[in-house]
């Protein structure tokens, strides 16, 4: 198992200069710093050459996150929509590759966050979602890379909210790089057990996300973290696990999270280092049995 953090724990936007965050979560002990892919179509490739060779000068592996808008939506029922969102993941996955990221996880199937006001059908989505990350997940299997569909809470999308729905999914789909990503945050919402879940994901499960029931750093709440453990160590689990704290209102990412009250406690930068470095030590002990 490699242990990582989002870097969105630190920031209220999403697009960031990473090499500030390559360096500190090195320095904190990481193996893994997650990013979001929304700055990458700005960067010329000698900029994602410079994070790779700065990710591997550190020993930091880098993993990618994203959540796709409305018009990059594999599972739209436009079909101008779904051209752009292939269009879209062509190229973004292509610029992993140059960083030799080998994984990218999120609501990748559909968008993120839904807009419930508009009315969808969750029958033909599904069907409209296969096909087309079928299609994308043939384009990541040459670029040498997991394409991890994130099981998300009702309130956040509606075509994967559980475990057993992805995997259903992952095999309709039929690629072995088309994987899952389960975080604790959405299965605290809709799963009738932990364990259960991770059971259920088994040999599809790439990533998981880890956060407290509120989003705050691992071994801060009530999460049942070494049932967690145990059905991880269960299921031969060699994996990412990529604790995703949000704990700071404010900016896009408070917003888009909807963090409405400071749960850091007031924490300045070096209080934030600290808690991402105790609950590493936690994860790592209880998840990883280091
Ligand atoms: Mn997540």
């Amino acid at each position: 198992m490699k242990f990582g953090i989002y870097f969105a724990f630190w920031e209220k936007e999403w697009k960031v200069e990473y090499e500030k965050y390559i360096k500190k979560v090195a320095d904190l002990g990481f193996d893994i710093l997650e990013i979001s892919c929304a700055p990458l179509p700005n960067l010329s490739d000698a900029d994602l050459f410079r994070l790779r060779d700065m990710a591997k000068d550190h020993g930091i592996i880098l993993t990618a996150g994203y959540g796709p808008t409305a018009e990059q939506n594999l599972s739209s029922s436009d079909p101008k929509v779904v051209a752009k969102a292939k269009a879209f993941f062509t190229d973004l996955l292509k610029q992993l590759e140059k960083m030799e990221i080998r994984s990218i996880g999120g609501g990748l199937n559909s968008y993120w966050p839904v807009d419930f006001s508009v009315p969808f059908d969750k029958k033909r989505d599904w069907e409209i979602g296969v096909k087309n990350v079928r299609d994308v997940a043939h384009v990541a299997n040459e670029c040498g890379i997991d394409y991890c569909l994130e099981c998300l809470n009702r309130f956040e999308g509606y075509l994967l909210n559980t475990a057993a729905e992805g995997v259903a999914f992952c095999e309709e789909v039929g690629l072995p790089n088309v994987k899952l990503l389960l975080d604790t945050f959405h299965m605290n919402i809709e799963e009738d057990s932990f364990s259960g879940a991770i059971s259920t994901a088994g040999k599809y499960l790439r990533r998981l996300h880890t956060g407290e029931a509120n989003r705050k750093v691992p071994g801060k709440g009530r999460i049942p973290w070494f049932e967690i453990g145990n059905a991880l160590h269960a299921i031969g689990f060699d994996g990412d696990v990529v604790m995703e704290p949000f704990v700071m209102e404010g900016g896009t990412v408070g917003s888009e999270i909807k963090v409405w009250r400071d749960l850091s406690d007031h924490a300045d930068e070096a209080q934030l280092d600290r808690d991402a470095k105790d609950a590493l030590a936690f994860s790592r002990y209880v998840l990883g049995r280091e």
